[in-house]
């Protein structure tokens, strides 16, 4: 048997678990997580290299009803990420069950009529095999182009291994597209964007994890060894920019703290983070800040 290649993209609903799958299957931490719907803006590459095969894995925001401009952006990534894809990887969720936006994420997959495995998510949540086969029941009548689907859970890995292997076999013969230590196709000054993102998620609810977004204006090797980044971290309401800031500033110290401490193990160098918060009345419904603000530029070349 030849060396195996191709692309393999995630599809599914915000929230069921496609960058935590990604970041598992890779290996390293590549895509950014949260508990709050729409985390991932982009479409993240995430490289696996084996003695069998490269895969590359994209992984896209989730597929859902828009509300915004923003939103619209989004659902065009991930439904234009279908194309070119050797296979798609859909995701659906054991515990959030069969929703409306499972639908539109099937109308979109069955439309590219590239060929498909299910990944029934989250099993770790569920009481029993009879409840997760009856689901993947419901979950198999969407899809017109699934092949195989496993059950999985990417929190505690189970499944995955199998997974993995079951997609290398599937995928055309052909050299690597990557330098094998590649992990990721996305540039370091994007993720120290995302990385700002994930803390402003973890540590904010409510409206302000969606009104968030990030915009690097310096990120520099300096000669002391240091790497030097300077963000802005901007919402969309002059109202949301003290709850950024907190009680005597301590809610970005938190958010920098914990940025910088994920940044100076991902760069492998001490980083000196300079954060700022800046009000962008409605960002979300317009094109050149959604551009900026969420490094969409590199997703629509
Ligand atoms: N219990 C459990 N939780 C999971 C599992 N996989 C993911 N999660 C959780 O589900 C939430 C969403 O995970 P993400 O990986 O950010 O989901 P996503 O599909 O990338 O979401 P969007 O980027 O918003 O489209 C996080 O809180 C994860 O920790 C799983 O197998 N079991
Ligand atoms: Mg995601």
């Amino acid at each position: 048997m030849g060396y195996k290649s191709g692309i393999v993209s995630m599809v599914g609903k915000p929230n069921v678990g496609k960058s935590t799958l990604i970041n598992r299957l890779v290996g390293e931490k590549i895509a950014i997580v949260s508990d709050k719907v729409q985390t991932t803006r982009n479409r993240i590459g995430g490289i696996l290299t084996t003695e069998k095969g490269q895969v590359i894995f994209y992984d896209t925001p989730g597929i859902h009803k828009p509300l915004h401009k923003l939103g619209q952006y989004l659902v065009k990534i991930a439904v234009g990420a279908l194309n070119g894809s050797d296979l798609l990887l859909i995701l659906v969720d054991y515990e959030d069950g069969i929703k409306a936006s499972d639908h539109l994420v099937a109308q979109h997959v069955n439309a590219s009529k590239i060929p498909a495995f299910l990944a029934i998510n989250k099993i770790d949540l569920a009481p029993s095999k009879d409840r997760l086969v009856e689901f993947s029941k419901r979950a198999l009548a969407l899809f017109e182009n699934v092949e195989k689907h496993f059950f999985i859970s990417t929190e505690k890995g189970d499944g995955v291994d199998e997974l993995l292997e079951e997609i290398i076999k599937r995928l055309p013969e052909g050299s690597m597209l990557y330098p094998e230590d590649i992990v990721t196709d996305r540039s370091s000054r994007f993720m120290a964007a995302e990385i700002i993102r994930e803390k402003v998620l973890l540590l904010t609810k409510e409206e302000i994890p969606h009104s968030t977004g990030v915009y690097i204006h310096d990120f520099q090797d300096r000669e002391n060894g240091v790497l030097f980044i300077r963000a802005d971290i901007i919402v969309e309401r002059q109202s949301q920019k003290p709850i950024i800031i907190g009680k005597n500033g301590a809610m970005i110290k938190k958010i920098g703290v914990l940025a910088r401490q994920d940044m100076e193990y991902i760069f492998d160098s001490r980083v000196f983070l300079e954060l700022f918060v800046k009000v962008r009345k409605k960002w979300r419904e317009k094109d050149n800040f959604i551009r900026d603000f969420t490094n969409l530029n590199e997703d629509l070349e």
